[in-house]
């Protein structure tokens, strides 16, 4: 089930919104057909204009569009996890407020818990009081694992994320307030520093096997900047040293080997800034190492 979300409104630089039409574009629909799926493309959501909303953090910006997406998308998504997978092509990054909304819902109704791979290069991790650059796009993870400040603001979450659910991997910017409350939340944070000493492989296996021993759904939330961006220009918060294109495809293969994926966010993809299309056909080759290509069938999982 593909949802479109071109919501910018979370970043300064304009072009996210333009990302749905880039999946399309590089093949999305076709490429998840050819791998066997059923797929329903149910276009471009677009919230109502809300009325401009201020907060005591004079940076943030944007704040009630983002409201608006994120319960669209919470309502939308959640109606999508009840027929099959829900894949939301973004967009910024503050869609995953909306996208976690609707799982969480999603997942409390079906009494299985929630967990969450994070694959960029920031935490997003930031409240509406912490952040200075106000870009809600960094705050998603912050409102879905229960930091405070969010309430009355944006809608409740069914269940805030258990920090011990959520794995983060690709980290390599973090700020100030960022990086205290990755200390104190108890979130799982694998920096390239550590991906670079343990490799990706063993640091994802020890998640999976913590999704699978609580049968859980497993939500994953792929920024473009997870990438390095030699292989990844299209995006606007590029960071030196990120994944390589054989680190993210074994990931994505992982992920599929595992079988308990039940939702995506492809997010932060900017067409504009791309360099002819060859950021969103790598994510679309992403997505579908994710949902079953592989180069030889494999007689047992290796995660
Ligand atoms: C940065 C950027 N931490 C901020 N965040 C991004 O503006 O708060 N997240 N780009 O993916
Ligand atoms: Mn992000
Ligand atoms: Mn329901
Ligand atoms: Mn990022």
């Amino acid at each position: 089930m593909l949802l479109g979300a071109p919501v910018q409104e979370g970043t300064r630089r304009l072009g996210c919104d333009m990302g749905p039409s880039a999946f399309r574009a590089a093949g999305i629909v076709g490429t998840l057909r050819e791998l066997g799926h059923d797929v329903i493309d149910r276009g471009n959501l677009a919230p109502v204009a809300a009325p401009a909303r201020a907060h005591s953090n004079p940076a943030v910006r944007s704040l009630a569009e983002v409201v608006a997406w994120t319960e669209l998308l919470g309502e939308a998504v959640h109606g999508a996890a009840g027929e099959g997978m829900p894949i939301t092509l973004g967009g910024d990054h503050s869609l995953a407020a909306g996208t976690l909304t609707g799982m969480s819902r999603h997942a409390t109704e079906l009494g299985r818990p929630l967990f969450v791979l994070w694959l960029d290069a920031h935490p997003d991790l930031h409240t509406l009081d912490s952040t200075e650059s106000g870009n809600l796009h960094g705050v998603p993870m912050a409102y879905a694992t229960g930091q405070p400040g969010f309430e009355g603001i944006f809608p409740p979450l069914a269940a805030p994320l258990d920090p011990s659910r959520v794995c983060m991997m690709g980290i390599r910017s973090v700020d100030p307030a960022e990086r205290r409350t990755v200390a104190a939340s108890g979130i799982t944070v694998h920096d390239m520093r550590a991906i670079d000493e343990f490799g990706f492989a063993a640091l994802l296996r020890t998640f999976l096997h913590q999704v699978e021993a609580e049968s859980g759904l497993l939500h994953v939330s792929l920024d473009v900047d997870f990438l390095d961006p030699d292989i990844a220009p299209g995006v606007g918060t590029t960071v030196p040293g990120g994944a390589t294109f054989r680190e993210a495809h074994l990931v994505m293969e992982m992920l599929h080997e595992c079988g308990l994926v039940s939702s995506i966010d492809l997010v932060e993809l900017n067409p504009f800034l791309d360099d002819r299309g060859r950021t969103a056909r790598l994510m679309v080759d992403l997505v579908a190492s994710l949902m079953g290509r592989r180069v030889l069938d494999r007689p047992t999982r290796s995660y």
